[in-house]
């Protein structure tokens, strides 16, 4: 058996979040290593081990993954997460590329200035009401199928149900007008790996706190 992939990163969602979120759904179980203070960012650093200085860090059949997009299409291809065929896999980049730069809003949402919040929040709303949500509505409405791509679970389905729960916690109403992905959403949390993800104690990280923002604050102060 080899070894669990290591994670390191804050104790928080932000960069990490959709590699705990496609581990996990692939029923694949990893440790952690959480960042909490400078000077074992500076370690990090100083023994080479992130390519560019940064984190998500995901040690992972002997190679040390930085750039959360090459960590997570690694793990889709090794996995079966990634389509059947060159196509399957271009649709699935298309609708990962267009729900992240979603989710990018989200992540810089904790660290927006209080008088800029009201503001960001009628951003999201307004990307995810009418240009993100209506297309994966569009796409399950048409081809009747469970899943996004190729009538088979992917990457494209787990990004799309994180997204959609984190647009949800922000916005609860959101889904109002989208009822394919009010479907798509009760599929897909009722999928065996995803429901134990999605239950207490798991790896699923909480919603960031002043704490997350005060420790990724602290550890990458100049
Ligand atoms: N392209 C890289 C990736 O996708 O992995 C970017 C990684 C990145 O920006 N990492 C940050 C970092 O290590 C931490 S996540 N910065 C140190 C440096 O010197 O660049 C920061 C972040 C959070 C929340 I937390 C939202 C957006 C970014």
């Amino acid at each position: 058996m080899s070894a669990k992939p290591r994670l390191t990163y804050f104790n928080g969602r932000g960069r990490m979040e959709p590699v705990r979120w496609l581990l996990a759904a692939a029923g694949v179980e990893f440790d952690e290593i959480f960042l909490e203070t400078k000077e074992q960012y500076e370690k990090l650093n100083k023994d080479g081990v992130l390519l560019f200085q940064q984190v998500p860090l995901v040690e992972i059949d002997g190679l040390k993954m930085v750039q959360t997009r090459a960590i997570l299409s690694y793990i889709a291809g090794k996995y079966n997460l990634y389509g059947k065929d060159l196509k399957e896999r271009a649709w699935i980049d298309m609708y990962v590329e267009g729900i992240a730069d979603l989710m990018q809003m989200i992540l810089m949402f904790p660290f927006s200035p209080p008088e800029a919040k009201e503001k960001n929040l009628d951003s999201i709303k307004e990307r995810a009401t009418n240009r993100y949500f209506p297309v994966f509505e569009k796409v399950l409405k048409q081809h009747g199928q469970d899943f996004l791509v190729g009538n088979k679970f992917s990457w494209a389905d787990v990004q799309l149900i994180e997204a959609i729960l984190a647009v949800e916690e922000k916005i609860p109403a959101v889904l109002s007008g989208f009822p394919q992905l009010q479907a798509f959403k009760i599929r897909m949390s009722n999928m065996p790996t995803i429901k134990k993800f999605l239950q207490p104690g798991s790896p699923r990280k909480p919603p960031p706190d002043e704490h997350y923002v005060e420790t990724v604050l602290k550890v990458f102060k100049k």
